[in-house]
């Protein structure tokens, strides 16, 4: 389905298939004593199309969201069954809702009218392809087969990335790196597979290839859309390459030439993180001399915080800009903490099934970075809700999908020490001396994820579009990560390995450009949210915890669902249409000067 789990609007689905076409649009050949020429549909048939459509997938939505969550839960033979079944028919409900609207192409017809009927259009993730319902049930076996694939590596996974979050030796972490690896091997024909069938169903619906139905998810043309993306990450590339040139210095001064070099690409097992998507388990080398910044998980270990008490912690943060605590039914049925008797998707996500049932779904554990993941799964619920209780059925979605990813990390910004101490988490705030190390903490997460997060669909797109064939994935995927990352796979690579599998999003089916988006976008909602709060002094020391004028910004933008083009619900929060990278470049301005600062006698670059 559509993955819930990663909170998109609550009717989109991962692909829908193939069918009929809608029959009831078809106006009635009358047959007449004088022959009449046949009225086409007309704006009334479209309106009444759209409603019938909402109700429809209202009634079928719960059914699919829980066959996933069981599935996710519960990875089994017959979870995975049901959960494909589920998927199947709700493809199928798309592909016919799909084929339907675009029987009124052309028709003059009431803006509400015409934006539902186009968000009827692009809502699947994964179409298959028309009137071939064998292959729906292909791709829906696929697409849960994958995920239980990932999700059945769990334990692997999170003993690899803990040795690559702690360990400073250069073998251990090879291992754990290669190790992980070798899980997502199998994916690569079922991905192949998938990849063929689901761009059958994208040009059945008029789209060049799958990447260019999701490129058209953004209110502008699809190839607006990556010049887009292009424009920003130009903005912060600059920043991006001053972080890359200080860290490389220092895991040279670390390790030596022999595993880390001080010139070209970095190797890619030395960054903390299993993808090297965010480097903060590394601050520790790079750290700026003097000050210090607050250790989160050293404090959440010593007042011995359990994973509920972070997760009330967090909804703490929502409740006090005026967001409605959250339902006892979150309480009752999110998953907080890893199973020890069965098998179940780790990876964090966030679920809605009714206007009033609303989950998350973790592995979590008692560290800083998983303390941000949880503001960032509530993002998810608040936003659901907020649309939820006030948009139709067809609106129930974020802004665009950068949106949605974007609403948890803008709060988690406002984690800064002052927060820290308003919550008894430390007792003294660091004095101006920690602004630098505070700067360098945040920016090896979330500089560091930016040319990450727009390569992954840069791959997908090439795959797609068949530019990057089944001999190449592989080859194609490690060109990107040099390219955008600088960085390089630590041991020899071939087309026997699938190491985009190995990151959950491809054998998940959740595109990947949204947080690219959200990474950007979030600088922005905290740069106008902190103006509102009148938050003087620089960015970075902004917190919006209590500020109810903030939030009543926030709630508002949030309630406008997917009513509006995305551009819309931008300017109503911040008065500008455009997606602006300025924000970022603000933030992290001190730490800009810095690095230059250090990186003055060194040959940056790759
Ligand atoms: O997948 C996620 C969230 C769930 S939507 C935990 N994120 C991306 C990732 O882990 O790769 C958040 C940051 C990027
Ligand atoms: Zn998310």
């Amino acid at each position: 389905m559509k993955k819930t789990t990663h909170a998109v609007s609550r009717w989109l689905i991962a692909g829908a298939v193939a069918g009929a076409l809608i029959g009831c649009q078809q106006p009635e050949q009358k047959v007449a004593e004088k022959p009449v020429a046949p009225k086409g549909p007309t704006a009334e048939d479209a309106a009444a199309f759209v409603a019938d459509a909402e109700k429809r997938l209202e009634d079928n939505y719960e059914y699919i969201a829980k066959a996933a969550w069981v599935a996710s839960n519960f990875i089994t033979e017959d979870t995975q069954f049901i959960e494909a079944k589920a998927n199947e028919d709700y493809k199928l409900l798309g592909i016919e809702l799909a084929n339907g609207a675009s029987k009124f192409d052309g028709l003059e017809l009431p803006a509400d009218v015409a934006r539902k009927l186009k968000l009827l259009k692009l809502a699947l993730t994964l179409p298959a392809p028309a009137n071939q319902p064998e292959k729906a049930a292909e791709l829906a076996q696929i697409e849960s087969k994958l995920n239980g694939m990932y999700g059945k590596g769990s334990d692997v996974l999170l003993a690899a990335s803990d040795t690559l979050a702690t360990s400073d030796d250069p073998d251990a972490m090879l291992d754990a790196w290669v190790k992980w690896r070798e899980v997502s091997k199998p994916m690569k024909a079922p991905y192949t597979r998938l990849a063929e069938i689901a761009n059958e169903g994208a040009r059945d619906l008029g789209f060049a290839d799958v990447g260019a139905l999701w490129r058209s998810n953004y209110d502008m043309e699809p190839d607006a859309f990556a010049a887009e993306m292009d424009r920003v990450w130009g903005q912060v590339k600059p920043l991006y390459d001053a972080l890359h040139c200080h860290v490389r210095a220092n895991l040279n001064e670390k390790y030596g030439d022999e595993v880390a070099k001080n010139s070209g690409t970095i190797p890619a097992h030395l960054l903390g993180n299993m993808w090297a998507q965010q480097w903060g388990n590394i601050y520790d080398l790079v750290a700026p001399e003097g000050g210090s910044s607050v250790d989160v998980t050293e404090r959440l270990k010593a007042k011995a915080y359990t994973s509920k008490g972070m997760v009330r912690e967090a909804e703490g943060f929502f409740t006090s800009l005026g967001f409605e605590p959250l339902p006892d039914t979150f309480w009752s049925r999110s998953l907080f903490d890893k199973p020890r008797d069965r098998d179940v998707v780790c990876h964090a996500s966030a679920w809605d099934f009714d206007s009033d049932d609303y989950r998350i779904k973790m592995c979590i554990q008692i560290t800083g970075d998983e303390f941000n993941t949880i503001h960032h799964e509530i993002g998810h619920n608040v936003y659901q809700r907020a649309y939820n209780l006030k948009q139709p059925m067809l609106y129930r979605g974020s802004a665009n999908d950068g949106f949605h990813e974007a609403i948890g990390d803008t709060v988690a910004l406002s984690i800064t020490p002052k927060y820290l101490k308003q919550i008894h988490l430390i007792d003294e705030e660091p004095d101006a001396s920690g602004d630098l190390p505070f700067l360098m903490r945040m920016a090896m997460d979330k500089v560091a994820f930016l040319p990450f997060g727009l390569m992954v669909d840069k791959w997908r797109w090439k795959v797609f579009s068949g530019e990057l064939k089944p001999e190449n994935y592989n080859a194609g995927w490690w060109q990107l990560r040099k390219d955008y990352q600088g960085i390089h796979p630590p041991v020899e690579r071939t087309e026997e390995h699938f190491d985009p599998g190995a990151k959950y999003h491809i054998p998940g089916n959740t595109p990947y450009s949204r947080y690219f988006l959200a990474h950007i976008l979030q600088f922005q909602f905290h740069r106008e949210l902190c103006k509102i709060a009148g938050h003087e002094g620089p960015l970075h020391r902004c917190s919006i915890y209590n500020n109810k004028e903030a939030g009543k910004k926030l709630i508002a933008m949030l309630e406008m669902g997917q009513s509006k083009p995305w551009q819309e619900a931008l300017a109503a929060m911040t008065g500008s249409k455009e997606m602006d990278a300025t924000a970022v470049i603000d933030y992290f301005a001190p730490l800009k000067t810095w690095l230059d600062e250090q990186n003055k006698n060194r040959q940056c670059g790759w």
